[in-house]
């Protein structure tokens, strides 16, 4: 098993810790709760586990806005515990993979509170992009950019200085021409693969660097002041160095539409891997998704690295409420209050979409709920968190709609997410349904259709020889013929999805037998539309 290149083709579940489940009862999510879920990892059959910043934080930004990189946050736990769960998990065969955070800091990360206290011009600020103002007394923004949650990405001091920020107010960005922030994320790094984690996820792997003449974005330039900057390169290059140190690896949050660029950050000597986000923003529609796996599969092709596929994570609408929407799914981003969707049909389609992902060759990311087929919550506007949703002036709900605690036990108060105490964002009425010991008893839930996906990537000999072999070269999929609105491929000649997206109820190939369908056939043992089955050939 050691000298299979495991993250090739792993299943990797997204532990958002705040909201996964709460081992000391105090409505938050902590290590405790992760660690008297394995088991139930386990039980579900990934392979991985990425958890989203578990570090010292006030949480401004979910814990994106880091103020020590070697503490956790009391909330979650201690240090030791980390250690203990990194260990327990893999003893049961689960590896880990920590978040880092590279564009930012919290403001109240001791750099920043030294960068106030020194004042302008002061060596403690060289560490964060402070720059004068302009207009005639410094009271406009030094340049034009936008931030990524919206509005203006500069915050102005009492002693007259901005300070750029492209998130929230309380994320200051780092300089990342600045020797020290490298060494010290360096040291990050080996901290954490000394404490046995297997991967580091990059948290906007793309925006660390900066012109340093921070001018105005003018579209259309290139390179642009601070999107994919060729100086990330280098600076992955020395990171990659460490992590083959320890075999370590990355997944990168490279959000470019462009695929040469993204490719780029795959180089043998960068990134193992990156997130390819195309399936969250991919209306259901075979044609557009089977040009989204050729994209992504030609994309990585050539560099040798292998693809991911994402449904959903922290930051988009869940794929239950995605899919049950009439735009099915086009603007994940863009929430809105109240966007109508028919979880019948979202979830369905759901379905059939998991085990497309979980089919195609690959590494495939679970965020966690999804395997519990959660729908977006509406979240009562007085109880929002997210900075999204007041940096946009309160018109946009923000993401913590898919951040809503889990539902482990029916027959528990809120839903069994860990004590009596309210969790610190509220479920929906229907979250019971939901509840993880419903769905393991029943054999129709999403749940139990994660779990025998997940068993049978790991079994059957379609996958496995992708396991085995690990070899990029090979073709990674040929597609069969279909009708219209039907999706089909084989890999390896050992396995078939077929995917009915909008056709007609659909024949299935001959010769094969049945693995595993994400609803049921029609009576003539046909796949309906917006249903998708495996077959072993
Ligand atoms: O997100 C990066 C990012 O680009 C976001 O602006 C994303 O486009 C947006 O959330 C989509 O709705 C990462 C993290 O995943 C996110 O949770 C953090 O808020 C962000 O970085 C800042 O660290």
């Amino acid at each position: 098993e050691a000298t299979v290149e495991w993250w090739r083709d792993a299943a990797i579940y997204q532990v958002y810790v705040r909201s996964f489940a709460d081992g000391d009862g105090d409505g938050t999510g902590d290590l405790a709760g992760v660690r008297s879920r394995l088991p139930y990892l386990v039980e579900l059959g990934v392979e991985a586990l990425w958890f989203t910043p578990w570090y010292l934080s006030p949480l401004a930004d979910g814990g994106y806005d880091v103020a020590d990189y070697r503490t956790i946050d009391p909330a979650f736990g201690t240090l030791a515990e980390a250690e203990k769960l990194i260990a327990e998990a893999r003893e049961l065969g689960l590896r880990t993979i920590v978040d880092v955070v590279p564009n930012h800091v919290s403001d109240q990360h001791v750099w920043f509170k030294a960068a106030l206290a020194a004042g302008p011009g002061s060596p403690e600020r060289e560490l964060f992009h402070f720059r004068q103002g302009r207009g005639t007394d410094g009271e406009l923004p030094p340049n034009n950019w936008v931030s990524e949650f919206g509005g203006v990405p500069w915050t102005r001091l009492d002693d007259g200085d901005w300070y750029l920020h492209l998130f929230a107010t309380e994320q200051p960005d780092l300089n990342w021409a600045h020797p020290a922030v490298r060494r010290e994320h360096e040291d990050v790094l080996r901290f954490w693969f000394d404490r046995g984690v297997a991967g580091v996820r990059i948290d906007s792997a793309v925006l660390p660097a900066k012109d340093p003449a921070l001018p105005d974005f003018t579209p259309g330039t290139d390179p642009h002041p601070f999107v994919d900057r060729d100086e990330l390169h280098d600076i992955y290059r020395s990171w990659r160095a460490i992590a083959d140190e320890y075999g370590g690896i990355f997944v990168g949050e490279v959000w470019l539409p462009d695929a040469e660029r993204f490719a780029r950050y795959l180089r043998p000597d960068e990134l193992h891997t990156a997130f390819n986000l195309g399936f969250m923003s991919c209306p259901w529609d075979a044609d557009l998704l089977r040009a989204s796996v050729d994209d992504t599969l030609a994309e990585h092709a050539p560099v040798g690295a292998p693809a991911t596929w994402v449904l959903a994570n922290h930051d988009v609408t869940r794929t239950v409420t995605r899919y049950g929407r009439e735009d099915t799914g086009f603007d994940f981003a863009a929430k809105a209050f109240g966007t109508p969707t028919d979880l019948e049909l979202g979830t369905r389609r759901a379905r059939a979409a998991a085990l497309l992902s979980l089919a195609l060759p690959g590494a495939v990311y679970v965020y966690q709920g999804e395997e519990l087929g959660l729908p977006e919550a509406d979240i009562p506007r007085g109880r929002i968190e997210d900075p999204m949703h007041f940096r946009s002036g309160g018109t946009d709900p923000g993401r913590d709609g898919c951040r809503v605690p889990l539902p482990w036990t029916a027959d528990a108060p809120y839903a069994g997410f860990g004590g009596d105490t309210e969790p610190w964002l509220p479920q929906p009425e229907s979250w019971a349904k939901y509840a993880a010991d419903l769905q393991t008893g029943d054999p129709d839930s999403m749940l139990s259709l994660y779990r025998q996906a997940l068993r049978l990537r790991r079994t059957e000999p379609g996958f496995a020889e992708v396991r085995a072999s690990g070899d990029a070269a090979e073709a990674p999929l040929t597609w069969l013929p279909s009708g219209p609105g039907v999706l089909s491929f084989t890999r390896h000649d050992g396995l078939i999805c077929v995917v009915n997206l909008a056709g007609p109820p659909t024949e299935l190939p001959g010769h094969t037998s049945v693995l595993l369908t994400s609803g049921p056939l029609d009576d003539e043992g046909r796949l309906p539309q917006d249903t998708a089955a495996w077959l072993r050939s």
